[in-house]
């Protein structure tokens, strides 16, 4: 308690010495005038507000664990865990985020539509709990949804009775965080018969945005900007990029299509805050399947607008060859990492 007033003193220092300097520009004596006291605290405030690694993710680095899924008529069976691994998510930049299965966001899961889902949870993490929630399911949240003990697992059954493309995320408490330290992913449900334009689509690929903060900071991710914005692509076929929410990553590995082709995204807005204006520069899209339902299906889009956890199927045809770049139409989210590219070849 007396701590963290002595935190809130000194940030109210360093606001108040930001303000006079501010308010006093020419004034630079009132900058050099500071206190020794004055800039201890600074120093301390500095010091209490670093952002922390929780002590027993200290060193910790858990292996990519594969996805484990295996299917008996509609029953599938899928296995994840929970876990602490190491995130690069910019150049010099390495998040000790918390996982599901080692991957930020976590792996691409795919069912069909009525499908049983028999899901486990493998709580890798040593210190806190974890969880799961299905935004494809209807369940009872603090049954289905239920925390899962450190080195513990469990395992809830549920059904995928509508199709699309969701949000799954950890439900622990403090969602938020949990969140935004990593612990967002997408599942698609497709649908029993198909969209209506299966049939024209040349090649599809998911894409995920998402955001990242001040590392594991409860006040930050609340109340501040993202640090980044990011997009990330999941493996939807063998040989496709599959990568993690890392600034550049759809840069360096861009995704690919042949002129006149008809391209699919399975979009998802993971978040946690931000809303996404999803937008592919130089094209518009034919066809939208608003959270992937082709009930929802909308034509001749310029921009998608994804809330928070909100997915898509968007389809466009590419007439030309040349590089064409998706990015949220919040530009600001853009200069923050929120951008890749589709190269179009002939
Ligand atoms: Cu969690």
């Amino acid at each position: 308690m007396f701590k963290q007033l002595g935190i809130y003193t000194a940030v109210g220092f360093v606001a108040l010495v930001l303000l006079l300097s501010a308010c006093s520009e020419e004034n630079t004596e009132s900058q050099t005038d500071v206190s020794p006291d004055l800039e201890n605290a600074v120093e301390t405030a500095g010091a209490e507000e670093a952002p922390e690694v929780i002590k027993p993710h200290k060193g910790l680095d858990q292996e990519v664990t594969p996805l484990k899924m295996e299917r008996d008529g509609s029953d599938v069976y899928i296995k994840m865990t929970a876990q602490i691994t190491d995130i690069d998510i910019d150049d010099g930049d390495t998040y000790k985020a918390w996982t599901f299965n080692g991957e930020a966001p976590g792996p691409l899961v795919v069912v069909n539509e009525g499908d049983t889902i028999h899901f486990t949870l493998d709580n890798m993490d040593p210190a806190i709990p974890h969880s799961m929630d299905f935004h494809a399911v209807h369940t009872a949240p603090d049954k289905g949804y239920a925390d899962v003990e450190p080195n513990e697992d469990g395992t809830f059954v549920y059904q995928a009775s509508n199709p699309g493309v969701f949000m799954y995320h950890c439900g622990t408490d403090p969602v938020l965080s949990h969140i935004a330290n990593g612990m967002h992913g997408v599942i698609i449900v497709q649908p029993d018969d198909g969209y209506p334009t299966d049939d024209e689509v040349d090649q599809e690929y998911v894409l995920i945005q998402n955001e990242w903060y001040q590392y594991n900071d409860l006040d930050n991710m609340t109340n501040e900007e993202p640090s980044q914005v990011v997009f990330s692509t999941k493996a939807l076929h063998d040989g496709q990029p599959n990568t993690n929410g890392t600034v550049g990553a759809l840069l360096d590995e861009p995704l690919e299509a042949n002129v006149g082709d008809k391209v699919r995204f399975y979009i998802n807005n993971v978040g946690p805050n931000e809303l996404s204006s999803f937008h592919v520069i130089g094209t518009l899209f034919d066809d939208v399947y608003i959270d992937g339902n082709p009930a929802n299906h909308q034509e001749g889009m310029q921009t998608v607008g994804l809330p928070a956890s909100g997915g898509a199927v968007v389809e466009f045809t590419v007439k030309e060859a040349g590089t064409y770049k998706f990015v949220t139409h919040q530009f600001n989210h853009v200069q923050k990492g929120a951008v890749g590219k589709l190269i179009v070849t002939e």
